[in-house]
């Protein structure tokens, strides 16, 4: 076993496993109240996975993951509040409301997101990384994926791409056994996932995901080896996601007695057992843990219910396109050596051929959702 971190390490690792966990419970019964839209996809039981590895980093260096991402958020520090505020759609969301669950993203505590598309996040890993380098910092990157996105094209486009300019990124499949309803060996014709870069010059290493101490001390090493020789390494972290792919998922592909098994090995109550026997913190101490993560997400649904739904007239904010297919009146103007991104050119008036549809511009004017 790895060794305990200083006792309010320790504690703070299990707050944050527990946090996470009833966040997510809670998401999932706003979702089945219809507080929140789109998808949602819950991390339940890939707790130790996620903050093992984001509490390897430093500060300064970046996480991406995918549309799993809402533990990933709160370990990097994005206040919980604002995280649900961002699954409910409204303005005080980490994304202003316009991302919702997959698109998680805060840019302050270098938590570039919450993506949609499977193994979409790997090529942008490499840039941050590339990125890194050439302004000559230490930082690494540590890019979260799915055992599913290891057979995607960006896996291989990315990993050759990495070691060959060697970058300094930490690729972690997140080995939850499925995509979807297709477990590995249905899906990967290498289910060693850690040797699955091997042949593209990433070494690979293996944590088990399942329990925090050794998720940390194997990406410690990972994290470290990456920081000072500047090459990419694979890390597979060995784990379960004791819930449905995402909200709709009849799980008629794996038994109850399977999910029975890897709860037996839940890695939050496993985590509570060990602090409590080595004396770190007593029953009481662990129930109020609890207690306190219920309270914060408590707060965190009372936030998001009072933030308001981001106003009609910013519905183009944030929008960056224009070309020939493209040519609404809230766009940017590649032409234009004067840019203005949507939130700007709502001040603008609309320029030649360009015109405000009639039902938007009634929106506008009334300041109501033109939809
Ligand atoms: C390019 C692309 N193809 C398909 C999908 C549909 N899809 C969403 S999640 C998913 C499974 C991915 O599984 P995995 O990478 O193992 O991650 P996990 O969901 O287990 O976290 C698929 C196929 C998608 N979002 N993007």
């Amino acid at each position: 076993m790895a060794d305990l971190p200083e006792p309010a390490i320790a504690r703070e690792w299990l707050q944050t496993m527990t946090l996470i966990r009833r966040f997510e419970e809670r998401a999932g019964e706003m979702y089945a109240r219809a507080k929140v839209g789109g998808f949602l996809h819950l991390s339940i039981g890939e707790e130790a996975t996620i903050v093992g590895s984001a509490r390897a980093l430093r500060d300064s260096d970046y996480l991406i993951s995918t549309y799993r991402s809402h533990g990933h958020a709160i370990v990097r520090g994005t206040p919980p509040e604002n995280v649900m505020a961002e699954l409910f759609g409204r303005a005080d969301g980490c994304s202003g409301g316009r991302g919702g669950s997959m698109h998680m993203f805060d840019i302050a505590r270098r938590f570039m997101g919450g993506y949609g598309i499977v193994g979409g996040n790997l090529p942008i890993a490499a840039g941050l990384a590339l990125a890194s380098d050439y302004e000559g910092t230490e930082d690494v990157t540590l890019c979260t994926f799915g055992d599913g996105a290891s057979n995607q094209g960006t896996f291989g486009e990315t990993l050759n791409l990495a070691a060959l300019w060697k970058l300094p990124v930490v690729f972690m499949v997140t080995n939850n056994q499925f995509g979807m309803g297709t477990a590995l060996q249905r899906h990967s014709a290498v289910t060693d996932l850690q040797r699955k870069g091997e042949s593209l010059g990433v070494p690979g290493m293996r944590c088990d995901g399942m329990d925090v101490l050794d998720t940390y001390s194997v990406l410690c090493e990972a994290i470290a080896r990456v920081r000072a020789e500047r090459r990419p390494l694979l890390v597979e972290a060995v784990t379960y996601r004791f819930r449905g792919h995402s909200m709709a998922d009849p799980e008629q592909y794996r038994s109850k007695e399977e999910v029975a098994q890897w709860r037996a090995r839940d890695p939050i109550p496993a985590y509570g057992d060990l602090l409590v026997a080595e004396g770190v913190i007593d029953e009481a101490a662990r129930e109020q843990i609890d207690t306190q993560a219920i309270a914060r997400v408590d707060a965190a649904v009372e936030f998001a219910e009072a933030s308001p739904f981001p106003p009609a007239e910013s519905l183009y904010d944030d929008v960056y396109v224009l070309d020939s297919s493209s040519t609404g009146w809230y766009s940017v103007r590649t032409t234009d050596p004067h840019q203005a991104a949507g939130e700007q050119s709502r001040e603008l008036s609309p320029a030649d051929g360009d015109e405000i549809p009639q039902q938007m511009s009634d929106a506008l004017a009334h300041g109501e959702d033109a939809a």
